[in-house]
């Protein structure tokens, strides 16, 4: 009996071990399934990349390029299947966003369709050694077949509050894809900002794009403003290149025109769409927070303004989602403003709160006509939930459990799970750039679970997906949103794509972002080193 307790023990520690090797591939996020094969599969100036549609001769393309650039190496492109060559081949995983990579020492051959592809293709190159000569470049065989987690994956990024260059935007995309994040959440429109060209309201950016001054923080007094206008858009074309360029990386753009609060920037433009009879003038904001200045909700122009708004956002802009904010909103204006008041009556509301709910749903009526759904904060519960929105869960996840338990839709982003990009990634604020305040380190966001944990399992299927936000009242420059967002998103990206029972912190941690980390030192990209490493 003895002895056989003993080999049970001793297989324990066998599949233990195994599972903890199987899991040593450095790819983030870890696949869902990793068989380690013996040898290795040698890629030398005779080995050949091969494709069977237009589809894949795109991700071919771009493994040329990987290899050029990375070895100096100019491997052949082929339609044709070369023996102890690289191919890609186009069939469907069940998933679009699906793939199966295969290494062996005979050859390499990623199979998948569209996204799956790319992702495939996005493996494959983080198996790739970081430090290699041309004479000596393999990659140890492995057998992997990968699905998500989760349907959606995304990183918001809030360009009101600073604005970023277009070619920024694109890089932004990049890292997003390059960890398969599929959706990139533009934040466009802010009290100190209006960022998005619209043709029939040209005031909105030629006013609303600029705030007096730059703003570091609430540090400075009056008396040092240099009355240097701050500020900038995006015009349409831009935007529409955004969308094209993040749509070849399998990266939908969500845009979200805020409404009815954070609209200072758009009042100081149209000041006739505030509160009351005479309302404004109003300036975009000068400094961060909450404003009482909001849309009227009692008159009929701010609705005619925001329809032909969101039908140019809407031509710009595929997604499935427009996201309409919906957060922050104080109801003091309203309190007061006769034509709220007028319409509250008129309407049988109840207080401000249904009032808001009120807008909320005249907005998704005009939304859902033109075939799109609306996302919004968690505050568009209140007063009553719009009958088709997804809930984007912030202030915590109570929201995100009472809307899936409404049978809503849900993308979990609780700034209480380290989803906060813009919070410090150090106990000690001293050590860290200026920030909001909050603390959210790499693995308080590589322990955050997506589903609730109080959430009933019978609604866990609302749950959509998991985001990252990225606000930036304390971060001006791209270098600082990349030092903010990495190695966060590294995480991030693990727990939107990996099934929770293959986490492993240590593996993670020591050994996958570590390389990962090293690799970024080869680039201009800049992150913070995570705290785990002793700094
Ligand atoms: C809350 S999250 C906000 C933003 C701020 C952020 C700072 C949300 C819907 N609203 O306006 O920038 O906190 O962390």
């Amino acid at each position: 009996k003895k002895l056989l307790l003993c080999a049970l023990a001793l297989l324990a520690v066998a599949a233990a071990s195994a599972q903890h090797a199987d899991k040593s591939v450095p790819i983030i996020p870890l696949p869902n399934s990793v068989k380690q094969l013996d040898g290795r599969f040698v890629i030398s100036d005779a080995t050949v990349i091969s494709y069977d549609s237009k589809e894949s001769k795109s991700i071919a393309e771009l493994l040329q390029s990987f290899v050029a650039s990375q070895y100096g190496m100019n491997l052949q492109l082929s339609q044709k299947k070369q023996p102890k060559g690289i191919s890609f081949v186009s069939k469907d995983q069940g998933n679009k966003e699906a793939y199966e990579l295969r290494v062996t020492p005979q050859e390499v051959v990623i199979s998948g369709v569209e996204a799956g592809l790319f992702y495939g293709y996005q493996s494959l190159i983080q198996l790739f050694p970081l430090n290699a000569t041309p004479d000596q470049l393999s990659l140890a065989a492995v057998e992997i077949k990968d699905e998500p987690r989760f349907s959606y994956r995304g990183l918001h990024l809030d360009v009101g509050r600073h604005m970023f260059p277009l070619s920024f935007i694109k890089k932004y995309i990049d890292i997003l894809a390059s960890y398969k994040l599929n959706t990139f959440h533009w934040h466009l429109t802010e009290d100190q900002g209006w960022r998005l060209e619209i043709k029939k309201y040209p005031l909105l950016t030629e006013v609303g794009g600029f705030r007096k001054q730059t703003l570091l923080g609430n540090y400075k007094t009056d008396g040092d403003y240099d009355n240097t206008p701050y500020g900038g858009f995006y015009t349409q074309e831009e935007a529409k290149e955004i969308v094209a360029y993040a749509k070849e990386r399998f990266v939908t753009v969500i845009p979200e025109i805020e409404l009815p609060g954070h609209a200072l920037a758009a009042l100081s433009a149209y000041p006739h769409l505030g509160c009351g009879d005479n309302p404004g003038p109003y300036t975009a904001a000068q400094t961060w927070g909450v404003f009482d200045d909001v849309f009227c909700a009692g008159k009929e122009e701010t609705f005619e303004f925001l329809e032909n708004v969101l039908d140019e956002v809407i031509a710009i802009f595929p997604s499935e989602y427009i996201h309409i904010g919906g957060d922050e909103c104080p109801k003091s204006k309203w309190k007061s403003c006769p034509h709220c008041q007028k319409r509250i009556k008129e309407n049988n509301l109840k207080d401000e709160h249904h009032l808001q709910s009120y807008f909320i749903q005249r907005i998704e009526k005009y939304i859902n006509k033109k075939g799109r759904r609306i996302i919004g904060w968690d505050e568009i519960l209140e007063g009553g939930l719009a009958p088709n929105a997804t809930v984007m869960s912030w202030r915590g996840d109570e929201g995100g459990i009472a809307a899936a338990e409404l049978g809503h839709d849900v993308i979990m982003t609780p700034n209480s799970y380290g989803l906060y990009f813009d919070h410090k990634q150090g106990p000690d604020r001293h050590r860290e750039p200026l920030s909001i305040g909050g603390y959210s380190n790499l693995e308080k966001v590589y322990s955050a679970d997506p589903l609730p944990k109080a959430l009933d399992i019978t609604k866990q299927k609302h749950v959509k997906g998991v985001q990252a936000n990225v606000w930036t009242e304390y971060i001006e420059t791209p270098k600082k949103v990349e030092f903010t967002i990495l190695p966060r998103l590294l995480a991030l990206a693990e727990i939107a794509w990996t099934a929770p029972e293959r986490k492993d912190w240590k593996d993670f941690s020591e050994n996958r972002a570590a390389r990962h980390l090293a690799k970024l030192d080869q680039t201009e990209t800049v992150y913070r080193v995570p705290e785990v490493y002793g700094l």
